[in-house]
Parts: structure tokens; C-alpha cells; sequence
């Protein structure tokens, strides 16, 4: 299509005016952003046809990664760094007076997923066609993502996203693929030639329609698909109301439910997993089937994973299919899905563990609940035979008890593989929530650590220091990411650091121009940047951090020689629209930046600033200007965090407790390079089981808490006496769950530490480069790797390469 500057600039010119119908000097930016993106779409097509073909040339083995979540972002100038071909698009497009950066900006996230477990799928699709790995992805195409958050006096007001509005360059329609997905109606039994068998009939049908999407390795030619499912009405039933089945029909993907931890419980919910499954499954046999015709070797080619439970029916689905299509006996099918599925657990909080009620389930998807209960009595009965008489032990382990699903119990029993995200939440799943079932499947856990793909949250995100690092140690780190080790030589030159330092300087100015233009704050770069991005939640502990801001505050009113480096607290967190307590934390941090950057008598010493509509493209700007990274959730809460890393490796140190992958960011950099603060997982834990921390007990002695947690509800805060309320009582009256009491005191102290080490400049840039040195563990490519290599059993197609 173009191999130099003068052929991109021609083919551009020659495209914005066929496709737009308009001269260049007419053109708008999303005119020319279309037209750039759909020529990249196109120049990447041959690749993705020829990856298609090797796949099934050589047989290799594929997996399929089922996700309820992508929170991809933008796409196009990640594809054109994949495609090493950014430097002579953004020069030809500089040439025609156009830059880059503004036409990136007119495209719109696609925000398809919540956080972490979302934005795991992303990152680990850029691996997996980076590592030249035949794997794809299977996801919802939701016509609303994640929605926009605005707000409005302190407050988080939601509106719908609208990614789609004017449509996304990077999908293909291919309605020719579709797929009819049923529900409801009711199955018939009968018997044929000894062999029973099973009809789904009256089933109210869905067409599932594909929309793919090239998702583009770095320097390779290999190009995998995210296909994504959107939900669309099938010719007409006669019985029914057309406005209404049409309604209905297209509800199944119009929202992404807003939710990163709690079961909300509705239809639409399970309607939206058994329409991703159905659809997903049902297309990878069918391509199956043409390629080698019967099922029964299909775990020898096919591997399907599930991220966490919501694609668990993928289990009876294929047993389904296996069963009723193919006519294999249990044991065949059963033989043949155990071994190509595999699960990954995200979480151990009770309220994420999904569980269906039967009366909601049966009637939604018969033949579906049919083999679920058979899955559960077969499991039950070996159970009994393992522990004969222990009926307690097979009531908690049953797939199906007290009218409910556990969808955790199915994943369990489904799969050959359960992996947790990190060494401590593995150990937890293993020696606490799923003890049980480790008793009974040793050989089934494992412990995959997340990751991040450096290709966005590095290369993309922080160009200067990329620049910096490939000049230093070359660009081998690219492709091997543990090279990175390399900087560590770095730690005594003086004039690399000076380098660091001065990109982070850069970095902060754009945060903080950024920061201005959103919210008029003015921030002193040279103040230190202390920062948590995440979703709010209890458990991630926003409130111990602003309630420590509070006493910074406090401090600085009362004692005047109080000395403390200029810090600028910046936040960015959505909670859930249902979710009262979070968002009850949204309007104290925002209450209490009001109260604090208004205050011209602390000298500019502090800075509270809370950054709207937290998202993808806004987080690739605040993670290269971070100096501090809170990741300060209860322990053994946070199962991994992913944010954790992409501080680290933009050089950010990390304020954190000895909880998920934070623990082994800490074995890497070593204790000289992290601050660890609070209480143990070990310790909280034994807290739950057996009592003995009594919140009211710090609140009484230490008069720190007393003063902040008092300063809720007495009226600092002028005109909203009432509004923290459910804080105050969360820490006193309902005993503090989540130990921010327990821990104020520690991290005081540890903010202490962060104060003083930042004072010494040089030491402050050599423990941010130890940090960046040994955050090549952390990219999704090592986790891929692994999966790959233990899990899924799939190999490289191969090393080709473009350049
Ligand atoms: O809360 C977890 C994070 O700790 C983790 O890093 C991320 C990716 O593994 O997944 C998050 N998560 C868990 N998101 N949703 C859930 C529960 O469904």
C-alpha cells in the first residue's frame, strides 16, 4: 500500500478524497482519522488472511480466550507502533500540516470492560500475536462501554458511552458468519435406536453477527482476531410483538455492565455469558469441523479459556455440542472438555462469586441447566465415594446447592487448569477459599502473575524514556523485556540519571497541563506526584489515603514548622452507578481538594486533584508522570493489580502493601526500593477467622485518627455535615472491614520515608531505575509465555518478522 513517506502521503490524499468526498483543505480531522485508519485496517489485511491460512496449513494447535471484558483503548497508533510504521506516517501526515497527536485524539476508547480484568484480556491479545502465538479472542461487541463519568459538585454523574457513534474503523462486519443462539423454550426427550435424545425446542432465537478485529503483533506478520459478538434480531417470530423482540433482542449487547466485583444478578446478565459462550463456541466448532470433520480430537487443536467465571458455560456448551450434535457417551465428552478448558480466577471476594438462581437459569437455558445438574451429580458422586458420609464438605462443594449455581464450582470441576494471577492469591485459592477443591485437584492449580504489555504502557506511553533506554542498553529489551535488567549498570552515571529526571519532568508537564485544562488546578511539577488510578472500591482503600491527605492537612494548620516536600495527590477511579459507599469516597476526595487547593495558607504545599472519567488513553498520559504508585488495598484483597506494573516500569515507586503482585515487585527491586506499609495477609485473614480488632480501640488511642476521622462529620467540611456519614460509621459503628484504621499509623510513617527519600535526589532516581530495570518480568509477554507453554500447549507459527 505505501512503503515510504511520498507513497503514504499520495495514498492518503488519494483515499480521503474517494472515501470522504471532500478536498483535503475541506477535510476534518475525523475525515482524515477515518480515512488513516481504515488504510491501516487494509494494509494489515493480507497479513491477517495469510495468518489465518498458515494456522490451518500447519494444524497448529489455537486458543480461544473468552472474555467478557476488553478494555481495549485506541487502537491506531498502538497498531502503527506494532507496525513499525508510525515515524513515516507521523512525518508524511507533518508534511501535510496535520500532527499525529490530534488526529489520535478523535478516536474514542473502546471501552469494553471495567479495570484490571478487562485491560488483563487486552494486554494479553498484544502478546499473543507479538510471540507470533495462533490465539484469539472472543468478546461482546456492547454498544455502550464503559460509561462516561462527569463531576458535577464533587459528585460522579454517569453517562452512556458512545464509541460507536460514528462507527470503528478497526472491525469487519461478517454477517455471513453469524450465529443463531437460543433461549427459553423447553427440551424433548426421546429415544432413537437406544440413544437419547435431546431437542431444544421453541427456543426464542438471537443472531449473534461478528464483528472482527485485526489485532496486530509488534514486528511480525502475524495478525490474531478479536471477534466480537453483537446481538441482533432473527427473521421476526410471528407471535410476538416486533418493537418489543427487537428491544429485547439488541439489549443482549447494548451495555456493558458496570461492575467489577458484584453479582448483579439480573437475566440480562446471564443472557449476555450464555450469548458469548454459545456464539463463540459454536463458530470455533464449525470452522473446526470443516477443517478436520469429527470432534473427537478437538482438544489436541482447540484450547479455550475462560477469564474468570462469566464464560463458565462454555463447559456444558461444549458438552452440548459434543453430546447432542457429534452423539459422543458422557465420558467421551466430558474427556474432551476437560481438557480444553481452562480457568482463571480473579478474585476471592465473596460478593464477585457468581452464583445463578435455578429459577432464573433453568427456564433461560433448559438444555444448558440439564447438563449443569448432570455435571453436578457425577461430581457429587465421586465426592461421596472420596469422603463417604462427609455431607457437609460435598453441600459446600457442589455445583448446585440451596437453589443456586456456583459458577466457581463449575469452572473448578470443568477444567484441567485453574490459575490465580499472583504467587499470594494462588496461595490463597489453594490453602483458604478453594481448599477443598485443591484437596481433591491438586494437579489442576497454578499461579499465573499478570501482566502488562510494555508495548502500550512503555513504548507507547513514554516515548522519551524509551528513546532513553534504547539508547542506552538497545532495542533487544523490545522483543526480550527481561533485558531491561540491563539499566541496572546505569545506577551510578550521573548523567543517565540527570536524563530520568528530566523526562520525568516532561512527563509531569503534560500531566499537569492536562490536569489544568480538565479541572483549572494549577500543580508545581516539581512537587511530588503521588498517585492512585483504579477502580474505587472499599477494599483498594481510597479512604486511607485521603484520610492520611486530611492529616497532612491537619499538620500543616497547626504546626508551622511542620516540613514537608510539596506533594500533589491525584486520583482517578469510576465506581460502580450502585455502588453508594464508593461513590460516597468520590465526593469526600473531592470535598477535600475543595477545602485544601483553596487554602492559600499551607503555601501550595499540598495539591488534591481527582481526575474525571478515569479511562485507558487518559492513564497512558498519567503513568509516565508518577513519582509515587498507591497500591494500598487490605492485603490479601487486591488479587494481583496489573496498575502496579505500569508504574513501576515508568519508573514510579511504589507506597504498597504486602498484597497481589505487589509482593513480587517487592522481590525483585528489593526493600532498599519499594515502601511496604500495614498489616499482613496472613494477619488480616487470621483477623476474619478469629476476631480481636476492634476499630473504636485506634480511634481512642491515637489522636491522628480521632482528629481525621472526627473532621467527617463535625462540620470542617462547611455544608455537608451529613454527606459522610456512611464513611464515618463504615469505620467506627461497622468495625472498619477493610483496616484503614489499622493501618493509618504505618502508613504515616511510610509516607514519612517517601518524603525523606525523595529529598535525596540522586538515591530517589536510582531506586526509579531499579524500579524500570526490574519491571521486565512484569510484561504480559512472560505471562503469556507461560500459558502458553503450561496451560494451552500451543507454539509460536513462525519467527518471521518484517524488519
Ligand atoms: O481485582 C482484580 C485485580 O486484582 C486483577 O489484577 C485483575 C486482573 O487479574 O482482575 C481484577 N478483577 C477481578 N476484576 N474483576 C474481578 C472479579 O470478577
Amino acid at each position: 500500500m505505501f512503503s515510504n513517506k511520498m507513497e503514504f502521503k499520495e495514498t492518503f490524499l488519494r483515499r480521503l478524497e474517494m472515501t470522504c468526498g471532500k478536498s483535503f483543505a475541506e477535510s476534518t480531522k475525523r475525515d482524515q482519522y477515518d480515512t488513516l485508519g481504515n488504510m491501516i485496517r487494509e494494509y494489515v489485511s493480507l497479513n491477517w488472511i495469510e495468518t489465518k491460512e498458515k494456522n490451518r496449513v500447519a494444524k497448529n494447535k489455537q486458543v480461544y480466550y473468552l472474555s467478557i471484558e476488553f478494555l481495549l483503548g485506541r487502537l491506531l497508533r498502538h497498531n502503527l507502533i506494532n507496525l513499525k510504521i508510525d515515524q513515516v506516517v507521523s512525518e508524511g501526515l507533518a508534511e501535510l500540516g496535520i500532527h499525529l497527536d490530534e488526529i489520535e485524539d478523535v478516536e474514542v476508547d473502546a471501552a469494553l470492560g471495567n479495570g484490571g480484568l478487562g485491560r488483563l484480556a487486552a494486554c494479553f491479545l498484544d502478546s499473543l500475536a507479538s510471540l507470533n502465538l495462533p490465539g484469539h479472542g472472543c468478546g461482546i461487541r456492547y454498544k455502550h462501554g464503559l460509561f462516561e463519568q462527569k463531576i458535577v459538585d464533587g459528585y460522579q454523574v454517569e453517562l452512556p458511552e458512545q464509541w460507536l457513534r460514528h462507527g470503528h474503523v478497526w472491525e469487519v462486519r461478517k454477517a455471513d458468519l453469524s450465529i443463531e443462539v437460543p433461549f427459553w423454550g423447553k427440551v424433548e426427550v426421546s429415544e432413537e435406536n437406544g440413544r437419547m435424545i435431546f431437542r431444544h425446542v421453541n427456543a426464542e432465537m438471537i443472531t449473534a453477527v461478528p464483528y472482527d478485529m485485526p489485532v496486530v503483533g509488534y514486528e511480525t506478520e502475524t495478525v490474531n482476531t478479536l471477534r466480537l459478538w453483537n446481538a441482533e434480531p432473527s427473521p421476526y417470530p410471528i407471535n410476538r410483538d416486533i418493537m418489543q423482540y427487537k428491544r429485547e433482542t439488541e439489549s443482549v449487547s447494548e451495555f456493558l455492565y458496570p461492575d467489577d466485583t458484584h453479582d448483579e444478578g439480573k437475566i440480562l446478565r446471564l443472557k449476555q455469558q450464555y450469548f458469548l459462550v454459545s456464539a463463540s463456541i459454536r463458530s470455533i466448532v464449525r470452522s473446526y469441523r470443516k477443517q478436520y470433520g469429527s470432534l473427537v480430537d478437538f482438544h489436541q487443536h482447540i484450547s479455550i479459556h475462560i477469564n474468570d467465571t462469566h464464560p463458565v458455560l462454555a463447559i456444558p456448551e461444549l458438552m452440548r455440542i459434543l453430546i447432542d450434535e457429534e452423539q459422543l457417551s458422557w465420558d467421551e465428552a466430558w474427556h474432551i472438555t476437560l481438557n480444553t478448558i481452562s480457568y482463571t480466577n480473579h478474585t476471592t471476594l465473596a460478593e464477585a462469586l457468581e452464583k445463578w438462581p435455578i429459577r432464573i437459569f433453568q427456564p433461560l437455558l433448559p438444555r444448558i441447566y440439564m447438563i449443569v445438574n448432570e455435571i453436578n451429580e457425577r461430581f457429587c458422586k465421586n465426592l461421596w465415594d472420596l469422603y463417604p458420609g462427609d455431607w457437609n464438605r460435598i453441600e459446600e462443594m457442589a455445583i448446585i446447592a440451596h437453589d443456586q449455581i456456583k459458577m466457581a464450582h463449575l469452572a473448578l470441576v470443568g477444567s484441567h487448569s485453574v490459575n490465580g494471577v499472583a504467587e499470594l492469591h494462588t496461595e490463597i485459592l489453594k490453602k483458604r477459599e478453594m481448599k477443598n477443591f485443591y484437596e481433591v485437584y491438586p494437579e489442576k492449580f497454578n499461579n499465573k502473575t499478570n501482566g502488562i504489555t510494555h508495548r502500550r504502557w512503555l513504548i507507547k506511553s513514554n516515548p522519551k524514556l524509551t528513546d532513553l533506554i534504547c539508547d542506552a542498553i538497545g532495542n533487544d529489551w523490545i522483543h526480550k523485556p527481561e533485558l531491561l535488567e540491563k539499566l541496572e549498570a546505569f545506577k551510578e552515571d550521573s548523567v543517565f540519571l540527570n536524563q530520568m529526571f528530566l523526562i520525568k519532568k516532561l512527563n509531569k508537564e503534560l500531566l499537569a497541563k492536562r490536569i489544568q485544562d480538565q479541572t483549572g488546578i494549577v500543580v508545581d511539577t516539581s512537587s511530588i506526584f503521588d498517585i492512585q488510578v483504579k477502580r474505587l472500591h472499599a477494599y483498594k482503600r481510597q479512604l486511607l489515603n485521603i484520610l492520611h491527605i486530611m492529616h497532612l492537612y491537619n499538620r500543616l494548620k497547626e504546626d508551622s514548622s511542620f516540613n514537608m516536600y510539596p506533594r500533589t495527590f491525584i486520583f482517578g477511579a469510576k465506581a460502580s452507578p450502585g455502588y453508594y459507599y464508593a461513590k460516597k469516597i468520590i465526593k469526600l476526595i473531592n470535598t477535600v481538594a475543595e477545602k485544601v487547593n483553596n487554602d492559600a495558607s499551607i503555601n501550595g504545599k499540598l495539591k488534591v486533584v481527582f481526575l474525571e472519567n478515569y479511562r485507558v488513553s487518559l492513564a497512558e498520559d498519567i503513568f509516565p508522570a508518577a513519582d509515587v504508585s498507591e497500591q494500598i488495598s487490605t492485603a490479601s484483597k487486591e488479587a494481583s493489580g496489573t496498575g502496579n506494573m505500569k508504574f513501576m516500569m515508568n519508573g514510579a515507586l511504589t507506597v504498597g502493601t504486602l498484597d497481589g503482585a505487589n509482593i513480587e515487585i517487592k522481590d525483585r527491586v528489593g526493600d532498599e526500593n519499594i515502601f511496604i506499609f500495614g498489616l499482613k495477609a496472613e494477619e488480616v485473614l487470621n483477623y476474619y477467622q478469629h476476631g480481636g480488632y476492634r476499630s473504636m480501640e485506634y480511634y481512642h488511642h491515637d489522636k491522628r485518627i480521632r482528629k481525621v476521622v472526627d473532621q467527617l462529620t463535625n462540620g470542617f467540611f462547611e455544608g455537608v455535615e451529613d454527606e459522610f456519614e456512611a464513611i464515618y460509621d463504615s469505620l467506627l459503628m461497622q468495625n472498619d472491614h477493610y483496616f484503614v484504621l489499622r493501618d493509618f499509623a504505618s502508613y504515616i510513617q511510610i509516607q514519612r520515608d517517601v518524603d525523606t527519600a525523595y529529598k535525596n535526589q540522586q538515591k530517589w532516581l536510582q531506586m526509579s531505575l531499579m524500579n524500570i530495570a526490574k519491571s521486565g518480568y512484569f510484561s504480559s509477554d512472560r505471562t503469556i509465555e507461560q500459558y502458553a507453554k503450561e496451560i494451552w500447549s500451543i507454539k509460536p507459527v513462525g519467527q518471521f518478522t518484517t524488519s
